[in-house]
């Protein structure tokens, strides 16, 4: 932190200063000279140009060419036409529910600015690709249900990798998109965190999101724990006109007798009740592995209609390639919204495909029409956009039915995968994706999804580090230290699983450690938003939001270190996605919009050599005028 001014040192004003308070406080000669936007946005092209962009370091193909994309066609000079959110506000979230399970036609979520990407390209989309189409889409298809688009692996990867405020994110989408509800995905109390958090910080966060943009909040507990999602229920409820949409996570196989002993048809039946007895105005089939097969939807679907009044909304990841047929008898059993994804960034891991689901149902009565051609178009450009993501691909090929057996979520594969890596675990891959079935067995057959899959993927990876198994942790696990995540887990830190934790597992892990059975956030005291606030004005500064608060509550490191590079380098959201991540060659040339209606083009005319120091000069020009800049090359 830079604090300037010896009067507002905190230390001073506690009435700590002597002589020797200038001398001991060396802070407070390093001033930081506020440069203009151009500037700041020079010195991080610059930082790419010399030292590459950390994210996709040793990740690049540099004779890759990479293509510019097509802006889907639309009338602009036109408004978008009305479209869900009109119709949220006009008739009230119950009204909204009751009129969505009356209606006839399939209504379609497009997940391509959230799970698609979390799913496919380890969340790395950034605001810009998004704001390029969004208002385009928003008149191109204004029937589309909702845009799930926030929430999940993005606040916390927007923060940590592309140095982007979520928040900004989510307003700029809003006013692209004023017709159609833009969606969110919430891990009721561990809000976008692997946590449990304050009540009160989760409360505040969904104000703040309802408020920032946010219509639809899917809700879910990692461990299907009603505990863990009932608080959340009330948040949205009682702080917003949003639809509090509640998920029923799907595990194992309610048709297999070997894996539904637990997790059977009366098991989700009985859940959803408890859902809709909450309060929740939708309800969700979270199917986040993909594990849903076609006649087991049919009749979970059909059981759900007769079992709750609340509309039914379907998610699943096509990892086997076997979803659509999934999403077919779902439709046909009644189900009233689906989740899809633009052709281009779906499959694999992803949702179904979009514009090819909206054709399997053309036709019938259940057809919401959609212009096709335009589909196309904006799968076009996200294809394109696609490559620019590609140091993010997860290298899976074709849909796998091994899922069936690890059951790793869509938006884990692609991630743990790198992670193997990270270990020189690569080689072992195979072995780890049946270990994490084996530390699924040894925890007691869990629902795994964020956080608790984490967990799982945390132990497996343990576990053949370390070249043991799942037998060695009952047998020597009181002799061996465990990853602190597992710990947690099986203490209650982030609550209670169906039939409870294995007692002989938590024995081997927690050793003396006494577990607790109640909601992990009772055991946490309520942030004073009074208190601090105070103290993170003058951590880091006046200027500082509301909204970077909620950032920091949840992710104080990572807002920190996001904070640090906002302030050296600005809004970097604003840098087309090939210069951030690749930079510019000799002679290249790029337009960044550097705030509403001010745009500047940057030249990188040459790259110095590297001096005694350290440092290399770039000759830029910036809209035509010569500009140099010292960048220390740290490669
Ligand atoms: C260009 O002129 O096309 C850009 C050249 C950038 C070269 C940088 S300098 C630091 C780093 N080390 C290298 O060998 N190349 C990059
Ligand atoms: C998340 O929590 O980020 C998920 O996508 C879970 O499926
Ligand atoms: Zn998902």
């Amino acid at each position: 932190q830079f604090v300037h001014n010896i009067v507002g040192h905190p230390e001073f004003q506690a009435g700590h200063a002597n002589v020797d308070f200038i001398k001991d406080h060396p802070e407070l000669f390093k001033f930081r000279v506020q440069q203009d936007r151009g500037t700041r946005v020079l010195g991080f092209l610059g930082d790419v140009i010399v030292n590459g962009n950390p994210d996709v370091k040793g990740l690049i193909d540099p004779k890759r060419e990479l293509p510019k994309p097509i802006l889907p066609l639309a009338d602009m000079t036109q408004p978008p036409a009305p479209g869900t959110k009109q119709k949220l506000t006009e008739l009230g979230p119950e009204g909204f529910a009751q009129w969505l399970r009356e209606d006839k036609q399939i209504h379609y979520t497009d997940t391509t600015l959230r799970d698609a990407h979390q799913s496919l390209l380890a969340t790395r989309m950034r605001t810009f690709d998004m704001l390029k189409m969004a208002d385009r889409y928003a008149r191109m298809h204004p029937q589309t249900f909702s845009l799930e688009c926030w929430g999940g692996a993005t606040f916390d990867v927007a923060l940590r990798f592309l140095h982007e405020d979520p928040w900004e994110r989510l307003a700029k989408l809003r006013e692209a998109v004023p017709n159609i509800l833009l969606q969110m995905l919430i891990r009721g109390a561990n809000g976008v965190g692997y946590k449990a958090y304050p009540d009160n910080l989760t409360e505040r966060f969904v104000q703040q999101a309802w408020e920032t943009g946010v219509d639809v909040f899917r809700i879910f507990d990692s461990l299907n724990w009603m505990k863990g999602m009932e608080s959340c229920i009330g948040f949205v409820r009682n702080k917003t006109q949003g639809l509090a949409e509640a998920a029923i996570c799907y595990t194992g196989d309610i048709l297999d007798p070997k894996r539904n002993q637990k997790y059977n048809l009366d098991y989700y039946l009985r859940l959803a009740k408890q859902i809709e007895d909450a309060g929740a105005h939708i309800l969700c089939i979270k199917d986040m592995a993909g594990l849903l097969k076609p006649y087991a939807a049919s009749e979970l679907v059909t059981a759900l209609r007769d079992t709750v009044k609340i509309p039914i909304h379907l998610h699943t990841h096509d990892t086997s390639s076997l979803q659509s047929a999934t999403y077919l008898k779902a439709v046909e059993a009644g189900v009233d919204v689906i989740d899809v994804a633009l052709g281009s960034l779906s499959g694999l891991t992803s949702q179904p495909n979009f514009n090819s689901i909206v054709e399997m149902l053309r036709g019938t009565e259940r057809h919401r029409e959609y212009n096709q051609e335009s589909l196309n178009d904006f799968s076009n450009y996200f294809e394109t956009v696609r490559d620019y993501y590609y140091p993010f691909e997860s290298g899976l090929k074709a849909g796998t039915s091994e899922v069936f057996q690890h059951e790793i979520p869509g938006g884990q594969y692609s991630n743990l995968r790198p992670q193997a890596a990270s270990l020189g675990l690569l080689d072992k891959f195979d072995d780890i994706k049946k270990t994490f079935a084996d530390v699924n067995q040894l925890f007691g057959d869990i629902v795994k999804v964020t956080p608790s899959s984490k967990v799982v993927g945390d132990m497996a990876l343990f576990l053949v580090s370390n070249k043991l198994t799942t037998q060695d942790v009952l047998e020597k696990g009181d002799q061996l230290s465990f990853p602190e995540s597992v710990r947690e887990l099986l203490r209650g830190d982030i609550g209670q699983p169906e039939g409870g934790w294995p007692a002989e597992v938590q024995k081997a892990v927690l050793k003396d450690e006494q577990p607790f059975t109640d909601r992990p956030n009772e055991h946490l005291a309520p942030v004073d938003f009074k208190k601090e606030w105070k103290k993170f004005e003058q951590k880091f500064g006046p200027g500082v939001k509301f909204t970077d608060l909620l950032s920091y509550l949840l992710y104080p490191k990572v807002f920190e270190q996001y904070w640090e590079h906002q302030q050296q380098y600005g809004d970097v959201s604003v840098v087309p996605t090939r210069v951030f991540f690749y930079g510019l060659r000799s002679g290249e040339e790029t337009i960044i919009d550097i705030a509403r209606g001010k745009s500047i083009i940057v030249q990188l005319r040459s790259v110095g050599q590297v001096n005694d120091d350290g440092m290399r000069t770039i000759f830029f020009t910036l809209n035509g005028q010569t500009r140099n800049l010292e960048v220390r090359d740290r490669s």
